[in-house]
């Protein structure tokens, strides 16, 4: 287990000397201690990342950055399982999980390793005498803001699409969960990445986070996490003119239709509510369910929901416990205020008392009829609570999807072909899926929000684009 900050190709504590705990969301107990990182260690850290970007890394061709990406791919392949153990202790997370999140880590390498050297300019017709050419440039030195919930996932896409552009990396870690990044860095060091091109700083938002999107020496800055702290990031970058992107979370609606083949959707809708315990950016937290089968899509939802399995993550239950005490008394809060406003409760989310040596436990809820406008309805929980809603048509199902400050997924569950191409077009989401949830989380999907849900976009193709910037070139010859 790597418990040091990667920084200029060191293995170092903080400056200042401090540390953080690492808490196992399953007991509660500490396990670790990692460097309390601050605004020296930051000033640090994007020192050596511009030498690396003006030096060795800088230097290297598209191929031979692309090269490297893939023999970390391969060394997360073969220490995925180590990974996969160590990312479910310390988020929390069932082992199944963790493990397909390092599977996918590895993918994003391999992804982006292979795409590093086929981002190609254009040659553009212009007037007699010119060629114009355009070129995509690194930003320079990108940085990473990273939350808990999904570390080795969001590594892989956010930092992956940056290298292979060119640019080097600082990485902010979320605070509850950084175990993963650091064996990353690790992995990244012994596959030969040269000192500077990525550098973690571990600690708390407001010292070494906030230092990150607030330095000068950053040109991109990439967050996942919360609205509030989106907005301060935000702001910070906006005071050294560095474009962001920003990932927020949302409140996702599945809209299930009369027609729809309801037993197959059964499985993506509590699937999406529950997976990470709800802990999800994407997670479908509302479901809208078309009048005639809404009774009976609820009885089953219910069914599944009491049948599903609390526990310990290394245990591999169905769902673990929430990341931090915090989280859970969120949670159970929010349920505790659905309840309090009437909606019916069809299956019980509470907290497991004394559950498993005092870890972070709550059991899926599912409430009925929630009014829209209501906290439940309009508010990420960002934990096992789902949201149940009947609608009467399409239209009805478009304004309540599209009801909230949010627009990360919408999910449609429908036979009837031209409603699934409507759909796709009014729903306000950066990404509908339909007659499926996530589409299997592929890599090359592009992945992102609108509206409160945030902006640019991840994953895929698209990500590089972000990652880089244009140069038009002209060439005056005759
Ligand atoms: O997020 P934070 P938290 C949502 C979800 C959750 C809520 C709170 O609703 O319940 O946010 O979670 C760093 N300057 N999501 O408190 O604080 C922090 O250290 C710069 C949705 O964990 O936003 C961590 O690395 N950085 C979400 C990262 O920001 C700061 C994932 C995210 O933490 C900072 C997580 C500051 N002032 C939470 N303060 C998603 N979109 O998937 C904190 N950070």
């Amino acid at each position: 287990m790597e418990t040091k900050m990667l920084i200029g190709g060191a293995f170092v504590d903080a400056a200042g000397g401090g540390t953080i705990p690492c808490i196992d969301p399953s007991t509660g107990e500490r396990f670790a201690a990692l460097p309390r990182g601050g605004a020296d260690d930051v000033d640090r850290a994007v020192a050596a990342a511009r030498r690396a970007f003006e030096g060795d890394w800088g230097a290297l061709t598209a191929a031979e950055r692309g090269r490297l990406m893939l023999r970390l791919s391969a060394r997360i392949l073969e220490t995925a399982e180590t990974l996969a153990q160590l990312e479910s202790r310390d988020v929390g997370k069932p082992l199944t999980q963790a493990r397909a999140d390092a599977v996918a880590c590895a993918r994003y390498f391999e992804f982006y390793g292979g795409a590093a050297d086929k981002v190609h300019g254009e040659t553009i017709p212009y007037l007699t005498g010119y060629t114009v050419m355009t070129v995509r440039e690194p930003h320079g030195v990108t940085g990473h803001i990273v939350p808990w919930n999904y570390p080795l996932q969001i590594i892989g896409r956010s930092v992956g699409a940056a290298l292979a552009m060119g640019n080097a990396c600082v990485v902010k870690p979320g605070e509850d969960a950084s175990l993963s990044t650091l064996f990353l860095a690790r992995l990244a060091s012994e596959a030969g990445f040269p000192a500077g091109a990525i550098n973690v700083v571990t600690g708390y938002g407001e010292e070494a986070g906030a230092a990150l999107s607030a330095h000068p020496g950053i040109n991109h800055i990439s967050f996942t996490g919360s609205q509030e702290v989106g907005v301060l990031v935000q702001r910070a970058a906006a005071a050294n003119i560095v474009p962001v992107t920003l990932e927020l979370g949302g409140k996702s609606p599945q809209i299930v239709f009369a027609d729809a083949d309801l037993e197959q959707a059964l499985g993506f809708v509590v699937r999406a509510a529950v997976q990470n315990a709800g802990q999800t950016c994407s997670a479908g937290s509302r479901v809208l369910i078309e009048r005639p089968v809404y009774e009976r899509f609820t009885a089953m939802i219910a069914e599944r929901f009491k049948a599903l399995r609390v526990g310990p993550a290394l245990e591999d239950h169905d769902l673990g416990p929430l990341i931090n005490a915090r989280q859970r008394d969120r949670v159970a809060g929010m349920v505790a205020a659905a309840r309090q406003a009437g909606f019916p409760l069809l299956a019980e989310g509470r907290i497991v008392e004394g559950a498993p040596q005092g870890g972070f436990y709550v059991t899926p809820a599912l409430f009925g009829d929630v009014a829209p406008g209501s906290a439940l309805e309009q508010q990420e929980v960002f934990g096992p609570a789902l949201a149940a809603m009947p609608f009467d048509g399409e239209e009805e199902a478009v304004r309540l999807a599209n009801g909230t400050p949010f627009g990360l997924v919408a999910g449609v569950w429908t036979r009837d072909g031209g409603r699934q191409m409507r759909l796709a077009h009014k729903l306000q989401a950066g990404q509908v899926f339909i007659n499926n949830y996530g589409a299997g989380g592929g890599v090359e999907l592009p992945f992102g929000g609108v509206k409160r849900s945030g902006f640019n976009r991840e994953k895929g193709f698209e990500a590089l684009y972000g990652f880089s910037a244009v140069k038009t070139i002209a060439l005056k010859h005759d």
